[in-house]
């Protein structure tokens, strides 16, 4: 008997996403392959536990140097992979940094889609090769009145982007688009809001938290520093975002879908679930960029903090130009016609961070101890 084994390529295999999704398809018995970057120093910590021995015969992900601003590249790997489904997760996915670099955020995460798609029609492959491409809640912009009428932004609100980021991922939305209708293209968009976990970037603002909060716990450090404190976002688990992208190519026909949870927390109630994971309740006083953040109760036996210690001020470097005030999604498009469950809450995700970074911290005392010096804060 013949068994045929799908075949996959992710670009941005060594983010968040790209690892927690090869585990997925490893997991379901494709063959995957990745796209990584040259870098000077190991990027691919987040696979490491996936690629064990490249040399075994039965390593079924395989890693290629490549880069989303070169076509040839991507050409090349794509004819040679043949793949099914490829799965366009590579960006320059930081907001705040996107004002700093955006020449390079249109030409990677805009022109980066493009460069894909006509990979795939060039090659011949539009028929075979089905492919997802990372949009985002960032499209919207946060403008109240896009949101439909029951609140949330939908499959059918309008876009209004806010950054360079949100600006480069609207041309690889339309792209993605317009390649279907073209050219008959199975391509779909997941407009996916914010999703973290204990992988999250050290500078996106959850995992900011989650791994301060974990220092000033186990006294590594005095307090940290954020920007907007009232934003909100609608936060869930990558895990279950994952598994929607592969749902999205399994269906019938090539679609563009909302993924969210519905719910949207403030930056500061984030901060109030983390230090509650270790026992810790705040109080906030002041306003604007005059907030500082206090403990007023600290009743782990673990985590001895003193009442009345300022552990977080605002610093306005964190505040971006113009700024996403609130993001909060309808997926029930996607839970309809897909079926897709989310099997986790915010309330576990700021769990499942939280003892991730406590456990991670934890060697840092061992190191400090032993008399190292300690990394600097995440900014
Ligand atoms: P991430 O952790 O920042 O990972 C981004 C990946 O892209 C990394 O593997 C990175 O490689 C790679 N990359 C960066 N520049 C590249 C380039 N020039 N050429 C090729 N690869 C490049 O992001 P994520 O959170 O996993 O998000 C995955 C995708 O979904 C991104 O496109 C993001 O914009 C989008 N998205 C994310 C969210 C979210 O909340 N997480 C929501 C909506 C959409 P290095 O490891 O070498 O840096
Ligand atoms: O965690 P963030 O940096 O994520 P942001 O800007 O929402 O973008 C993320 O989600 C998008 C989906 O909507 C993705 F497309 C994108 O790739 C990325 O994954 O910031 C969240 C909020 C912002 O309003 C920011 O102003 O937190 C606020 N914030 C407050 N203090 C901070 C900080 N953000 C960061 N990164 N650092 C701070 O100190």
């Amino acid at each position: 008997k013949i068994i045929i084994m799908k075949v996959a390529l992710i670009t941005g295999i060594s983010g968040q996403d790209g690892s927690y999704l090869a585990e997925l398809l490893l997991d379901k018995g494709y063959k995957v392959h990745g796209i990584k970057r040259r870098a000077s120093s190991l990027n691919t910590q987040r696979i490491d536990h996936l690629y064990q021995d490249p040399h075994h015969p039965n390593q079924r992900l395989k890693l290629h140097y490549g880069d989303l601003s070169d076509a040839m590249n991507l050409t090349r790997i794509i004819q040679e992979t043949q793949p099914d489904e490829i799965y366009n997760l590579g960006a320059m996915s930081h907001v705040k940094v996107s004002f700093d670099t955006p020449e390079y955020v249109g030409n990677v995460d805009g022109l980066g889609t493009l460069r894909i798609l006509e990979a795939v029609r060039i090659l011949g492959l539009e028929k075979k090769t089905r492919i997802y491409q990372a949009s985002t809640s960032e499209l919207y912009g946060g403008i109240p009145e896009n949101k439909n009428e029951s609140g949330f932004y939908d499959e059918f609100s309008p876009f209004y982007p806010r950054s360079p980021y949100g600006v480069a991922k609207i041309y690889g939305f339309w792209i993605t688009k317009n390649y279907r209708e073209a050219y008959n293209m199975f391509a779909c968009n997941g407009i996916l809001f914010n999703h973290e976990s204990p992988r999250r970037g050290e500078t996106f603002v959850t995992r900011k938290i989650t791994r301060a909060v974990s220092k000033i716990a186990l006294g590594l450090q005095d307090k940290f520093y954020l920007g907007n404190l009232d934003a909100q976002r609608d936060w869930g688990h990558a895990k279950d975002y994952v598994r929607m992208m592969w749902m999205i190519l399994q269906a019938d026909q090539p679609e563009d879908w909302v993924i969210a949870t519905g719910v949207t927390t403030k930056v500061r109630e984030f901060v109030r679930l983390a230090f509650g994971e270790v026992g810790i309740e705040l109080e906030f006083k002041g306003d604007g960029v005059e907030e500082k953040a206090y403990i007023k109760v600290c009743n782990h036996k673990d985590y001895q903090l003193e009442i009345g210690k300022e552990v977080l001020s605002v610093d306005p470097t964190y505040f971006r130009p113009t700024e996403v005030d609130l993001l909060i999604g309808d997926p029930s498009k996607a839970k309809k016609k897909l079926g897709w469950v989310p099997e986790h809450d915010l309330k576990f995700l700021v769990k499942d961070m939280m003892e991730s970074d406590l456990r991670l911290m934890k060697k840092d005392v061992i190191l400090l101890k032993a008399g190292h010096k300690i990394l600097k804060q995440a900014e």
